[in-house]
C-alpha cells in the first residue's frame, strides 16, 4: 500500500465546460497523486467562447463545504481562486487565518475568454486573502490592477511585486503569460526581497483557459508535498507547460488544457 496522498481542497468557482475553475484544479491535483476536496463559491455556465451566466453561492455554504472537509479529512494545503462576493472573501480570511498549512491565492479577475469573474468589491477584499496568502498568483493585468497601475511595462514587474509582496507579507508570483515576446516570464517576490525568475518557451496556441486555475492548484499540491516554494513553482509551471502542449482543441474559442494527457513534467 502506497502513502496517503497529500490533500488539497481548492476553494474556486465551478467552470460547466471543464476548462477552468474547480474542475481544473481536481483535475490537477488527481493527475499529480493529490487527494482533492473543493469548496464551490460560485456555478458558472461557460465555454470556451465565454461565460453564460453566473451563480454565486451563499456565503454560509461556502464556509459549511470548508468546514466539512477541513474539520474531518483536513488539508495538507488549500488554493482559493474565483471567490463570487465579498462576503465570501472576507469570511474566508477570517476563518483560514489560523490553517497551519500552505495557501495558495489565485487573484482572478477576468476568464481567458475576457469575461469578468469579480466584481470591483470583490477585487476590494482581496487584501484581506493576501494577508493570509503563503502565495499570490496574479497574471500582469492583476498585478497592475493590485497595485493601482493602469498597465505593467516589462521593467516594472519586479517593483509592483515587491510592492504588493511587502504590503501583504507574501510571496508574489508574477505570471508572465499575458506579456509579449517569444518567451513566457514569471517573476517571484518575497516579502524579504529575494527574486526568482522561470522562464520557457511560449506555445503558440488559443486553448489556454484555465492555465492559471492550472498553475495554482499545481503549485498548492506541489507545496502540499513539501516541496519548496522555488522548486514547487518550477514543478507546477512544468505540469502547465506540459498540460497545454497535450491541449485536446476542443471548442471554438479559447479551449481547455490537456490534464488527463500529461504523463511527465516539462
Ligand atoms: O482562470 C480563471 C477562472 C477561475 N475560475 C473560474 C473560471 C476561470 C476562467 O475561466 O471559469 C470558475
Amino acid at each position: 500500500m502506497s502513502g496517503a496522498p497529500p490533500r488539497i481542497l481548492t476553494i474556486a468557482g465551478s467552470d460547466s465546460s471543464g476548462g477552468a475553475g474547480i474542475q481544473a484544479d481536481i483535475k490537477t491535483i488527481t493527475m499529480l497523486g493529490g487527494y482533492a476536496m473543493s469548496a464551490i463559491t460560485a456555478v458558472t455556465a461557460q465555454n470556451t467562447r465565454g461565460v453564460q451566466g453566473v451563480e454565486v453561492m451563499h456565503p454560509e455554504l461556502v464556509m459549511d463545504q470548508v468546514e466539512s472537509c477541513l474539520g474531518d479529512i483536513g488539508a495538507d494545503a488549500i488554493k482559493i481562486g474565483m471567490l463570487g462576493s465579498p462576503q465570501i472573501a472576507m469570511q474566508l480570511a477570517e476563518r483560514l487565518d489560523t490553517f497551519a498549512g500552505p495557501i495558495v491565492f489565485d487573484p482572478v479577475m477576468v476568464a481567458t475568454s475576457g469575461s469578468e469573474l469579480a466584481s470591483e468589491a470583490t477585487i476590494g477584499a482581496f487584501g484581506a486573502l493576501m494577508e493570509i496568502a503563503t502565495i499570490v498568483t496574479p497574471n500582469l493585468p492583476e498585478l497592475a490592477a493590485l497595485t493601482g497601475r493602469e498597465s505593467i511595462a516589462d521593467e516594472d514587474v519586479f517593483d509592483a511585486a515587491r510592492e504588493l509582496a511587502e504590503k501583504h507579507d507574501t510571496v508574489v508570483l508574477a505570471k508572465g503569460g499575458h506579456g509579449e515576446g517569444d518567451e513566457v516570464l514569471d517573476r517571484a517576490v518575497s516579502s524579504t526581497g529575494k527574486i526568482a525568475s522561470f522562464g520557457h518557451h511560449r506555445i503558440d496556441t488559443r486553448h489556454t483557459h484555465g492555465t492559471g486555475c492550472t498553475l495554482s492548484a499545481a503549485l498548492a499540491t506541489f507545496l502540499a508535498y513539501g516541496q519548496p516554494t522555488t522548486h514547487a513553482i518550477r514543478l507546477a509551471r512544468g505540469f502547465v507547460y506540459a498540460a497545454i502542449e497535450n491541449a485536446p482543441e476542443f471548442g471554438e474559442g479559447s479551449g481547455p488544457l490537456g490534464h488527463q494527457a500529461v504523463r511527465k513534467l516539462g
